[in-house]
């Protein structure tokens, strides 16, 4: 199944390219087996993916969208379906250039070059952003959506529309939210099934307070950091583990360094899609009505891609050698009791009436 899943992702990729007709080349064969590891480049050797990309019109709006996980992963081809429609509908009036692997920099550092002007967008996960808006921290609270429809339900509907323009005074507006998906723990140590197994591993987190003091409160012993320095951290032994969803964990090449995945689904983390708002105003009506449609019709290939690699990939995860192990309801639940002082933590920082308004509607 994963085998056709990849071939639907590569004909979309593909399809991207050819309809684009600017000489978008398909995915570099090199860049096709690049082992995405080493795809976590300095910023020195940042270059677009589409090598035979063909030169931009002369006066052609050059937007550089950044995000920190490898090509293959849904958000990469998501934001290429948006550069496709874009460039279609403008007749190349834009030049979208896509970034993977933190090229331009881990989520922190491009959405402070968006803020300020030295980039146009950002793919990147709520959670680092939770010092510029401290609503997004909503999203960090352990098991709060139990489905991917209710995330879509809150995550499109005005309570999602209303956190996202809590960026706006940091002149950031948020376009759409893709799926980064459900967090599912991985370490090198042993099988975990309770939070005692946890006991003292040596978990990275995403930087943000929540998912710190969440890990605390389980028993790890949690070390923020940003996500492309993880890999190394973990074939270096500094961490024990991380969490992130199944996509993440098998594009990323985690279980060549990883033995064991629980699927704890402890968070579901959205991705923003940030452009500067200084940019953004300068749009006219019609070309925003554009990027529009295009962000929303690639949210949507997005979400199908990631879902069916999240499931999709659980096995090809047993087949790298991974032990990955199924946690019964009660399971769960010894999770979320454990985690569940963090509601009450930081509930007046988020805003207690924006917590009630976010638990009333997922239910
Ligand atoms: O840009 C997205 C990635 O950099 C990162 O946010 C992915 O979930 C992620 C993590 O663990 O940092």
């Amino acid at each position: 199944m994963f085998k056709k899943l990849l071939m639907l992702a590569i004909v979309v990729l593909l399809v991207v390219t050819v309809m684009v007709g600017c000489g978008l080349g398909a995915m570099d064969a090199e860049d096709a087996q690049d082992d995405p590891k080493e795809d976590v480049a300095d910023n020195d050797n940042a270059t677009e993916t589409d090598d035979d990309k063909k030169e931009p019109a002369e006066d052609a709006i050059v937007i550089k969208i950044s995000n920190g996980i490898n090509d293959k992963h849904p958000a990469y081809i998501g934001q290429k379906k948006f550069e496709e429609i874009v460039e279609e509908q403008t007749d190349g009036r834009y030049d979208i250039q896509v970034y993977h692997s933190a090229q331009l920099g881990d989520d922190i550092k491009a959405t402070q070059d968006v803020r300020m002007g030295n980039l146009e967008m950002v793919c990147t996960s709520s959670s680092p952003l939770t010092g510029m808006s401290k609503e997004l921290m909503v999203f960090d609270l352990p098991f709060l959506f139990a489905s991917e429809e209710i995330a879509d339900k809150v995550l499109d509907g005005p309570i999602g529309d209303k956190i996202g323009k809590t960026l706006e005074d940091k002149n950031l507006v948020n376009l759409a939210y893709f799926e980064n998906g459900f967090r599912q723990l991985t370490n090198s140590k042993r099988e975990v099934k309770t939070p005692d197994d946890v006991k003292g591993l040596k978990i990275r987190t995403m930087e943000n307070p929540i998912h710190l003091a969440a890990w605390k409160a389980i028993g790890a012993n949690p070390t923020p950091m940003p996500f492309s320095e993880v890999f190394t951290a973990m074939q270096q032994e500094t961490i024990d583990g991380q969490e992130n969803p199944i996509p993440t964990i098998y594009l990323q090449k985690f279980y060549e360094v990883q033995d064991y995945t629980s699927l704890t689904k402890h968070v579901y983390t959205p991705f923003l899609v940030l452009i500067n708002k200084d940019l953004w105003e300068s749009f006219s009506e019609e070309d925003q009505e554009i990027f529009i449609n295009a962000v929303n019709e690639a949210r949507d290939l997005e979400r199908e891609l990631n879902r069916q690699m999240n499931s999709d990939l659980v096995d090809e995860l047993r087949n790298e050698g991974m032990t990955v192990t199924e946690l019964s309801a009660e399971q769960i639940k010894a999770f979320q009791e454990k985690c569940a002082p963090v509601y009450d933590k930081f509930a007046d920082q988020i805003g207690k009436e924006l917590v009630d308004e976010v638990l009333e509607a997922t239910k």
